[in-house]
């Protein structure tokens, strides 16, 4: 009888006592994956810390007064900020870089534009790394501005266009196997763009770089490293994608199509983080449009209010140079804020826009952000955000740097497009 009591006794401790390490390696597994920490991101606008940005307009405690002042002193020091803290140097482009251009259609879109796709070729001969373009411009002028922008799934994607080449690099490494032609089209609007007489080059982002913690090791910061003397850890993935942006302005200012002084360059979240860190080194882009770049775009890093430094370090490590991920516990210890990465567009015109359900991004970081930099535009006496009210939803407010919050989520739609035009007509044509 005792004995029976005792044995019971063992087997129950024994069970409390697995429970108990079975919850220990759980909690323990939870904090070194950060999976407690995953649900810690705030979405609570009432739980937004007080927090203090960089100043914009100083340097070494000197006042930055003059447009002459930001562009030898404040601005070089951010852009060097960035590169040492953030995403990394971009290099410039490979001595031996050559174009291809094939599949040419010069009655696409009823007769109303040219469609042509270009090998952009980053070493001699044909087999080396590349990058591959596809280009609607319109037929009615002599040299059309064009829109730039990197897509997500690939050309074909962008357009129902069946002729468009499903290229040999996509088929190897999206993980995205079937063929969706079309799928991504209402984020490109290419019938929208060419009845206002904007032409449009996109590109597949994953053709540089695999999107993944090891696509580095086979992406043109392994590839190319040699070439562009750059090591792959002195630049992240956004980085990389920025640098892919400056190549495709490379080939258009040799398209006799194109009217290169009047590029504007677009990107859509993740990509909208590549494009300004890419029109942040590269002047050419006439002006920029950030569409729900979020955290490591526009949205202000110091708010803690959706993605985080620590959130997107973590989901994402491959996106920034290791220095970074240093800031993930410590926010306020960053040399810049995102203000800063959008001042450095000055004087020219600049779209930050938001969407309603997409509060993962900040909407109000991201205008906050742009309200901040308007001052560095005024320098240059150019009107950026009127105010630190948010506007109300599809309200566009703000001249050269313009902000819209539209209804909808994390996406790129028709109405977003027409307020680009819209802007690109006012401020670009
Ligand atoms: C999310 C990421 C964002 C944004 C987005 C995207 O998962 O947290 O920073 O870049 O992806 O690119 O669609």
């Amino acid at each position: 009888m005792v004995f029976h009591h005792i044995n019971e006794l063992v087997k129950l401790k024994r069970k409390i006592m697995t429970m108990l390490i079975r919850c220990l390696t759980a909690a323990l597994f939870l904090l070194m994956t950060d999976g407690v920490a995953a649900q810690n991101e705030n979405m609570d606008e009432s739980k937004v810390n007080p927090y203090t940005l960089p100043d914009l307009l100083s340097s070494k405690g000197r006042k930055i007064a003059t447009t002459k002042q930001w562009e030898r002193v404040r601005r070089p020091e951010i852009l060097s900020l960035y590169q040492q803290h953030v995403y990394g140097r971009i290099p410039g482009r490979p001595p031996a870089m050559h174009f291809t251009t094939n599949n040419i259609d010069n009655h696409a879109l009823q007769g109303k534009a040219t469609r042509k796709e270009v090998t952009i070729h980053f070493t001699a001969g044909e087999d080396g790394p590349s990058l591959h373009l596809l280009l609607w411009i319109p037929n009615e002028k002599i040299k059309s501005p064009v829109f730039v922008g990197l897509n997500f799934e690939g050309n074909h994607t962008t357009h129902g266009d069946s002729s468009i080449t499903v290229t040999e690099k996509w088929k190897s490494t999206s993980k995205n196997k079937s063929i969706t032609r079309g799928s991504q089209a209402t984020r490109w609007q290419v019938d929208t763009l060419i009845a206002h007489g904007y032409g449009l080059a996109t590109a597949w982002y994953q053709d540089v770089e695999r999107d993944d913690s090891t696509g580095w090791q086979t992406g043109i910061r392994t590839t190319l490293g040699k070439t562009l003397d750059i090591t792959p850890k002195e630049w992240g993935a956004l980085a990389a994608w920025g640098w892919a942006n400056s190549r495709i302005m490379d080939y258009l200012e040799t398209d006799e199509q194109v009217d290169a002084k009047r590029v504007i360059l677009t990107g859509h979240s993740r990509l909208g983080k590549a494009a300004l860190w890419g029109a942040a080194n590269d002047k050419r882009f006439a002006a920029i449009v950030s569409n729900n770049s979020g955290e490591g775009g526009a949205a202000l890093a110091r708010r803690n209010f959706g993605e985080d430094v620590k959130r997107i370090n973590r989901a994402f490590p491959h996106w920034f140079i290791g220095k970074f991920k240093e800031y993930s516990l410590a926010v306020d210890q960053l040399p810049v804020d995102q203000h800063m990465l959008l001042a450095t567009m000055a004087p020219r015109p600049l779209y930050v826009a938001s969407a309603v359900e997409d509060a993962w991004a900040d909407p109000k970081g991201e205008f906050l952000s742009a309200w901040h930099a308007s001052a560095a535009y005024a320098l240059y006496v150019r009107k950026g955000i009127p105010s630190a009210t948010m506007p109300a939803v599809n309200n566009p407010v703000g001249k050269y740097i313009r902000y819209h919050i539209r209804t909808g989520k994390h996406d790129v739609t028709l109405y977003d497009w027409q307020q680009y035009i819209n802007f690109a007509d006012e401020f670009v044509k």
